[in-house]
C-alpha cells in the first residue's frame, strides 16, 4: 500500500515537473475545499518550482477571499498546458476551462469517478476532502508547504468533513491532520472565524428553514425557497446550500432536499443530504451527483423537482423498510 502511494506521488510530481504551464481548475459553485485545495496546490508548486507558470482559475467567491486570490488568465493563449483538475469528477462541472487547450490531465478527487480520467489520476472516495489528499501529497513528496498553504489545507478538511462529523471522516483524516498540524505548527483555532462567522440575518434565515421544512412520514425533508423569501431575509441563493449541513442529527430527518432558484443561471439548485439511503445515484438522474450521502442537482423544469422529491421519499421508505428487517 505504502509503495503504491509512493509511486503515485512520484508520478504526480513527475507530471508537474514536465510542464511549465499549469492550470488548476475545480468545480463550479466552489466550496472551501475546492478553492483551498486549488490555491494550496498552486502556491506549493510555485514555491517548489518558482520558474513555472501556475494559475488557479474559475470564478472567485467573495466570501472565500481569505483563502487567497484566483488568477485571471487568457486560457486561449496558453500552450503546452498541464491541466490539474481538483475536487470534481465530470467535465461539465469544471469551471473556466472552455477555451483551454491542454496536453495532459492530472486529476485529484474524492468524488466517485465520472468522465474525467487523468493521465495521472488519483481518485479516492474514502478521503474526507480533496484538501486531505493534497495534504498527504505535500507531506510525502518534494512539494513544499508554508504556513498559508497549511492553513488553507486545514480549512478545506474541516469544511468538507464538517468538523470531523461526517461519515467521510476516517482514521486517515485524523492522522493527516495530526501530521499537518505537527509539521506546520499553524495556530488553527482562529481559522474557524473565517469558516463559521456569519450575520444574524443568516441565522434568521435558518429559523425560516426550520419553521417551513416539510417532513414526510418517511423522514424526507423538503423546502423550495423562493427568490422573494431570499430577498426578505436578505440572503443570497447560496445561503440555502450553506445551511444544508446544519440539519444533521435531527431524529425526524433521514434525507433532506433544499431547493433555491438561481435567477442568474435560470436554474433550480438542489442540495441533498442523507443519513440513510445512498442519494448520488438518484441525483444523477436529475443532472446531478456527488457523494453517496451528500449530493446536488441542477434542475430546469419545476416538474423534475417534484419527481426528485418523490424518488428521494421512496428511497427513505425503502431504507426504513430495510432497517425494520
Ligand atoms: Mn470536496
Amino acid at each position: 500500500m505504502i509503495t503504491i502511494k509512493r509511486d503515485l506521488f512520484k508520478n504526480i510530481v513527475k507530471i508537474i515537473k514536465k510542464y511549465d504551464n499549469i492550470v488548476i481548475a475545480r468545480h463550479i459553485g466552489p466550496d472551501p475545499d475546492a478553492i483551498a485545495s486549488q490555491i494550496a496546490l498552486r502556491d506549493s508548486i510555485r514555491l517548489t518550482f518558482p520558474d513555472k507558470n501556475v494559475y488557479a482559475i474559475g470564478a472567485g467567491v467573495y466570501k472565500f477571499r481569505y483563502l487567497g486570490t484566483l488568477d485571471k488568465v487568457e486560457c486561449s493563449e496558453l500552450k503546452n498546458v498541464l491541466l490539474i483538475v481538483l475536487d470534481v469528477p465530470n467535465f461539465i462541472r469544471v469551471d473556466g476551462i472552455g477555451e483551454l487547450e491542454y496536453d495532459a490531465i492530472l486529476k485529484i478527487d474524492h468524488h466517485p469517478s465520472e468522465d474525467i480520467i487523468g493521465d495521472v489520476d488519483w481518485t479516492d472516495v474514502s478521503k474526507s476532502s480533496t484538501c486531505e489528499m493534497i495534504t498527504d501529497l505535500l507531506l510525502d513528496s518534494k512539494l513544499e508547504m508554508d504556513t498559508k498553504i497549511a492553513e488553507n489545507l486545514f480549512i478545506g478538511i474541516v469544511f468538507d468533513s464538517d468538523r470531523f462529523l461526517l461519515q467521510n471522516t476516517s482514521l486517515d483524516t485524523f492522522n493527516t491532520v495530526y501530521k499537518l498540524l505537527t509539521v506546520s505548527k499553524i495556530n488553527f483555532v482562529p481559522l474557524y472565524d473565517n469558516l463559521y462567522n456569519r450575520n444574524f440575518s443568516e441565522e434568521k434565515f435558518r429559523a425560516y428553514l426550520i419553521n417551513n421544512l416539510e417532513i414526510s412520514e418517511n423522514g424526507m425533508g423538503f423546502i423550495n425557497v423562493t427568490p422573494e423569501t431570499l430577498e426578505k431575509y436578505k440572503v443570497e441563493a447560496t445561503a440555502v446550500s450553506n445551511q444544508v449541513n446544519n440539519f444533521y442529527f435531527i431524529n425526524e430527518l433521514i434525507c433532506w432536499m433544499f431547493v433555491a432558484y438561481d435567477e442568474k443561471n435560470e436554474i433550480f439548485k438542489v442540495n441533498i443530504r442523507s443519513r440513510g439511503p445512498v442519494i448520488n445515484e438518484i441525483a444523477s438522474n436529475y443532472n446531478g451527483g456527488g457523494h453517496k450521502y451528500a449530493s446536488g442537482a441542477r434542475i430546469k423544469n419545476p416538474k423534475d423537482i417534484e419527481k426528485l422529491r418523490k424518488d428521494l421519499d421512496q428511497a427513505c421508505y425503502d431504507y426504513l423498510k430495510e432497517q425494520e428487517n
